[in-house]
């Protein structure tokens, strides 16, 4: 017998509704897209249809590890934690809680874990090293967004549905299904986008399948297009295109960008760029014209030499031309669980370099060091050096650059714990490795993704598949870490670490004017929040004081979780509304259009135009049916054009005597690796094409299937020195090379 669940799909940003089909053992056997999903209303890709393979998967961990005696052995869940107790407060009662570091990885994005227990974990560590997937992802977003807006996390994002031309830059949605844009279907989407008669704009180094789809693609250098958004700004400016409609009265610091640009002309860069300068003039008229337009912006323009100043020209871009935060432009959503609107007016501000990593002087953005430093704060002797660490969903030895130097030092740390299902090539060194269970068996709800959904929803999954007998979801699995940290015994509930959440949270919320809560007592609030876990309790609290929360009563008809429970395909909060002041913390409580500390790296941007590369220069790829490091083990998901080849222009193949297929030796600043090339024409002359999160095979892992094809580390290729220095961003995209037959 069988029977089918819903369960929002955890494998990317477009958040799928999905229709499991279960068998009595628990096993998920078919999946399917949920056409009633208010969200994604059927839509599936071929990652998500092979959900019950990944959850299924035979090398998942099904109980945590310990090492004894040098070897990773079966262990209960207590003696686990009594050897995290003993191992961490080891290290912490001799050199403090400072030399714990975390390392934060992506996938904590995609839980309810990963959404509400980090922080208290770091705060419980009251360390300064946190280290995470942002500094080799979107950092330099979040540090324009920080400076322009006020806050790290107001990310206006393209409002697809209604924008009348898209321009993307360095992102393939088609592939990737979309980031820092929640929108399930991205390919459906840009199909209506040229049906209603709107126009795609595409910058990618490489004809990817998204460019593929569009009116007009330009095929920069990689690395220029801080170059090339200038541009853009100098024409807007020189022709007089600037319109920033309703904005005006809310923008600082339009004059001073204006000076900046003049440098700039499409001319000046069309070399540097090698893109023709009519190109840019035309595109940059073509912004101007549309009656909405969105430029937007993704790995191809963060994890790059000028990622902050480029994120910061693409709203430079979108505010210039009257887009940012108008339908069809770009805006900023508003998740459920956010903190409720409150009156407009100045904030703190946003700063960077609060304080600095060890070794090399980095400064803090958003709170986190650059995880392409965690290797020498490991390795380097001294005071404040970090003796243990922490990943949670992270695998740094293959997503951060030199992983050779990041394993070596791992190897000699005093203690390490991995909160992963896979014993894979960074969890293999923890000295207790702590699984979550497969994601069929834990209940999801999008905390993070709420702020970048170019629609409004609210949507909430159970648990499909009820958890083995003493097995602790994810949820329990950092609580109780939690609980650990801060010396409790094993008897402990760790439901008391939400419990201690929800009763600070409203002491706070009570006592501020601001609150739909204000004034009322905090222990009637407490006694009406509902649910069976501490974090479903935590989540009714979010939802109930959210900005579309029933204020605990105040707003009867207003979000719960018992609301939300009742409607399993999700509910739809409407498309995007304009949030300009009240989205706005800046100190000026405007929109900086020209922060001194983005500004000040302008100059270096200019140095750059008369610069050549001697070589090639490499650039990354993501693959339809993987996810960074860690979907190489699932057979369904292997094979076909997934591999991890060199792609390398015809003319630059012939010229090198690379046959197809052939092996190419590429040296870069940190080492060099042997791998297959695949010629095509679709990366420009001169650029090579490699992707991440290949690199398995090492000792000591447990993947079956993905040891067999290892493919090759091409963050070997990088040595940790080569950041975007306002974000502290890993440089991965667009990187000198050279490229030589293998003997
Ligand atoms: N050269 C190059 N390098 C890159 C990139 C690139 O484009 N080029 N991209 C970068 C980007 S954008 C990112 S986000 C990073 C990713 O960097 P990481 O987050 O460090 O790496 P992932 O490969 O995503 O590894 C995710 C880990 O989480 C585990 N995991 C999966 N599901 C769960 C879960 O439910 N709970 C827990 N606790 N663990 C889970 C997996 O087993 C795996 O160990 O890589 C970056 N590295
Ligand atoms: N199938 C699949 N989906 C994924 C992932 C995955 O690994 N596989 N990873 C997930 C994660 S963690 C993330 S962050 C997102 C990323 O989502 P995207 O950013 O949409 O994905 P990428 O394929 O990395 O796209 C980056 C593009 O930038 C281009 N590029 C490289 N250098 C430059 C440059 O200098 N300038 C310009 N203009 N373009 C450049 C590359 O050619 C590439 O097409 O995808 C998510 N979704
Ligand atoms: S697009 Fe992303 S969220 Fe949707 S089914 Fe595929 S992997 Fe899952
Ligand atoms: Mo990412």
């Amino acid at each position: 017998m069988s029977h089918t669940a819903l369960r929002i799909c955890p494998l990317c940003e477009a958040t799928c509704g999905l229709t499991l089909t279960i068998e009595d053992g628990g096993r998920v056997t078919r999946t399917r897209g949920d056409r009633e999903d208010v969200f994604s209303k059927g839509f599936i890709c071929p990652k998500g249809a092979t959900f019950g393979e990944l959850d299924s998967d035979p090398d998942r961990l099904t109980g945590p590890l310990v090492r004894r005696a040098g070897k990773l052995v079966e262990a209960t869940w207590a003696e686990a934690y009594a050897a995290v107790a003993a191992g961490l407060g080891g290290v912490i009662r001799e050199h403090g809680g400072e030399s714990v570091a975390v390392y934060l990885g992506n996938p904590n994005v995609h839980t309810i874990a990963g959404g509400l227990y980090p922080s208290l974990i770091i705060k419980a560590l009251g360390t300064r090293n946190i280290f995470a997937a942002s500094t080799l992802d979107q950092m330099p977003k979040q540090v324009a967004c920080g400076y322009m807006f006020g806050h790290a996390f107001a990310i206006p994002v393209p409002d697809l549905d209604r924008t009348d031309h898209l321009v993307i830059i360095g992102a393939n949605p088609l592939v990737s299904n979309g980031s820092l844009a929640t929108a399930a279907d991205f390919p459906g989407k840009l199909k209506a986008l040229r049906k209603r008669g709107g126009r795609l704009t595409v910058i990618d180094p490489k004809r990817t399948r998204t460019a593929e789809l569009a009116d007009r693609h330009l095929a920069p250098r990689p690395g220029t297009d801080g170059a090339l958004l200038f541009a853009i700004v100098q024409v807007l400016f020189a022709e007089d295109l600037v319109d920033l409609g309703g904005l005006a009265e809310h923008v600082t610091g339009v004059d001073e960008v204006r000076a900046l640009a003049a440098g700039f002309s499409p001319e000046a860069v069309a070399a540097h760029c090698d893109v023709p300068a009519d190109d840019i003039r035309a595109l940059a008229r073509e912004i101007a014209a549309a009656p909405s337009a969105a430029v937007y912006g993704r790995i191809g323009s963060t994890t790059v030499e000028f990622g902050t100043l480029s994120s910061w020209l693409i709203d430079v871009i979108n505010t210039l031309t009257g887009n940012l935060d108008r339908p069809g432009g770009v805006m900023f959503p508003l998740a459920p669980t956010a903190r409720a609107p409150r009156p407009p007016g100045p904030g703190r501000g946003f700063v960077t370099g609060r304080w600095r990593s060890r070794v090399s002087g980095y400064p803090e953005t958003a709170s986190e060091l650059p995880t392409a430093a965690l290797a020498e704060e490991i390795d380097t002797p001294g005071p404040g050096r970090v003796r243990a660490l922490l990943t949670i969903a992270g695998n740094p030895v293959l997503s951060a650059p030199d992983g050779e130097r990041l394993s070596r030092a791992l190897e000699d740390i005093d203690f390490m714990v991995s909160v992963d299902p896979y014993l894979n090539e960074t969890s293999r060194h923890a000295d207790v490795v702590l699984p979550p269970p497969p994601p069929s068996q834990g209940a999801h709800f999008d905390f993070a993704f709420g702020n970048f959904s170019v629609r409004d929803n609210a949507r909430y999954s159970p648990p499909a598949v009820p958890l083995p007998d003493g097995r602790p979801g994810e949820p329990e699995i950092l609580a109780r870490l939690v609980m650990t940290l801060y010396g409790a015994g094993p008897d402990a509930d760790p439901a008391m670490v939400d419990e201690q959440v929800i009763s600070a949270t409203l002491a706070k919320e009570t006592a501020d004017p601001g609150s739909p809560v204000a004034g009322r007592e905090p222990s009637e609030l407490a006694a009406l929040i509902t649910g069976d876990t501490g974090y479903e309790r935590r989540l009714d609290l979010m939802l109930r004081l959210g900005p579309y929360g029933d204020a605990f009563g105040a707003n009867p008809d207003g979000l719960t979780l018992a609301s939300l429970k009742a409607a399993p395909h999700g509910i739809d909060l409407g498309a995007l509304k304009p949030r300009i002041p009240e989205v706005l913390r800046t100190a000026s409580g405007k929109v900086e259009l020209a922060p001194a500390p983005v500004t000040a790296d302008v100059p270096r941007l200019l140095r750059s135009l008369g610069r050549t590369v001697d070589g090639f220069v490499l650039i990354g790829r993501r693959h339809l049916r993987s996810n960074n490091s860690w979907m190489h083990n699932v057979p369904a998901l292997t094979g076909g054009t997934n591999t991890c080849t060199l792609q390398i222009h015809p003319a630059d193949a012939s010229r090198l005597g690379l046959a197809d297929s052939a092996l190419a030796r590429v040296k870069g600043d940190g080492g060099e690796v042997e791998v297959p090339v695949e010629i095509t024409d679709s990366v420009r002359p001169g650029v090579v094409s490699l992707p991440h999160g290949w690199g398995h095979g090492q000792s000591g892992t447990r993947l079956g299937v993905a040891s067999r094809t290892p493919g090759v580390n091409v963050n070997q290729l990088l040595d940790g020195t080569r950041l975007d220095p306002l974000s502290g961003t890993a440089v991965l995209n667009g990187f000198p090379v050279q490229i030589a037959a293998a003997r």
